[in-house]
């Protein structure tokens, strides 16, 4: 990747983009929220489209010359209502959190009441957070996954969805390794008369390829980020059914956002049209069971996993029992210099802060997408162990080092 346009006008910016290509290239991302797009998603959203303005929705524009963007536009909506079974596809919003920010819009009036998973417990700043809008504008409380398991606990959610009668019940998590049991969430809304939102946004890959449970056509509302296991271009989609579609397609424009980044839009119509081919269900099958791997191999190497193990692409590491010395932020920090980017994570009945957390959250999409196996992620595993096992220990950080690079020169990316 040369980027020799943006060279000749801006040699400081090119020597950044080539670093971060080179970054990607030589190091191995563990970021379970990040992936590798297809050099054909990487042209759409460096296309002319980023010129565009088409506030509006296709053939409805407040612009003239919208021709190409309707065209893409409705590649996306149609390629997403075919992969996900929705009635209703919003491709516009600009990221995961604007997604849920339109469906809060759209349903609720200030101060009305969400019950969602706590932070700490694997949920989203979006979902309610004190220092998000979501925590400032409505009333929110908070259900916990079972101290004793780490899996959600359905019944104290039923509780307290009792209790507090809420407006809305948000599930879909950012740390949460296990398969979410849909119905049960809708039951309980049901029983309470509250809507439903699922945030897809990390498993929005293995939802489309069939291999994890959909809340499509369970939930009220299904939100999603494009970037993540589904490998679109970057940004967010709403999913609902035709009873909401008119609000919802409301509150994400005019209500919350001005004209769509087309550009990203076309990003995610050639996303979802890679991911309806049959490869992309290999794909999401493995990156469920390279997260397998992972987690049995830390196992066996004495670390403790929320949940025991899990069923999607990400393992959640507890360090307090393996390693009480050890933060997560020491964690990241070493194994970054050994070049395994991850990150630091708040675990469940976390005791220390969210800046330097006691666990370590590990996802496999990206490194599966650069065609890593179960042989080439044990390896990843007893790397990962070997430097949380000795944190300040150079020669091993650098014995590591050397096996990242022989791992990035066997699975090379962007050739
Ligand atoms: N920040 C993303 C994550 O890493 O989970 C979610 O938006």
């Amino acid at each position: 990747m040369e980027h020799e346009h943006v060279r000749a006008v801006d040699p400081a910016v090119a020597d950044a983009l080539e670093g971060e290509v080179e970054r990607q290239r030589n190091t191995l991302q563990m970021i379970a929220s990040e992936n590798h797009v297809s050099e054909a998603v990487l042209d759409a959203q460096g296309s002319a489209l980023t010129n565009k303005y088409a506030e509006g929705y296709p053939g409805e524009r407040y612009y003239g010359g919208c021709e190409y963007a309707d065209e893409v536009e409705r590649l996306a909506i149609d390629r997403a209502k075919e992969l996900f079974g929705a009635e209703h596809v919003n491709v516009q919003p600009h990221s995961g959190t604007q997604a849920n920010q339109a469906v809060y819009f759209a349903m609720l009036e200030p101060g009305d009441k969400i019950l969602s998973l706590d932070l700490t417990h694997g949920g989203h700043l979006s979902h309610g957070h004190p220092a998000n809008f979501t925590g400032q504008l409505y009333e929110v409380e908070q259900y916990e996954v079972d101290p004793e398991t780490g899996y959600l606990d359905y019944d104290g959610l039923a509780d307290h969805a009792e209790e507090f009668e809420p407006d809305i019940i948000v599930s879909g998590y950012s740390a949460y390794p296990r398969e979410v049991e849909w119905e049960r969430i809708q039951a309980v809304a049901d029983d309470v008369d509250a809507l439903h939102l699922a945030d897809i946004a990390h498993i929005t890959g293995l939802v489309a390829a069939g291999v994890h449970d959909s809340p499509v056509g369970v939930a009220d509302f299904v939100t999603g980020s494009t970037h993540k296991t589904i490998r679109a271009g970057r940004g967010g989609i709403v999913m609902t059914s035709e009873e909401y579609a008119d609000d919802v397609d409301a509150a994400v424009f005019p209500g919350g956002q001005g004209g769509p980044l087309m550009h990203n839009v076309a990003g995610k119509a050639v996303g979802f049209k890679e991911a309806l081919e049959p490869e992309f269900e290999e794909y999401a099958e493995q990156t469920i069971r390279n997260a397998e791997v992972l987690g049995e191999t830390l196992t066996d190497h004495g670390f403790s996993l929320v949940s025991g193990g899990t069923d999607n692409h990400l393992v959640l590491v507890d360090l307090r029992d393996s390693h009480p010395d050890t933060t997560g932020g020491d964690a990241e920090e070493a194994l970054e210099e050994a070049g395994i980017v991850l990150n630091a994570n708040t675990v469940p009945g976390e005791t220390r802060s969210a800046f330097n957390p006691s666990g370590i959250r590990a996802g496999t999409p990206a490194l599966t997408t650069r065609g890593f196996d179960d042989d080439a992620i044990r390896t990843v595993g007893e790397c990962i162990a070997r430097v949380i096992d000795a944190p300040d220990d150079d020669a091993v950080k650098a014995d590591v080092r050397e096996t990242v690079d022989d791992l990035c020169a066997e699975f090379p990316l962007y050739e």
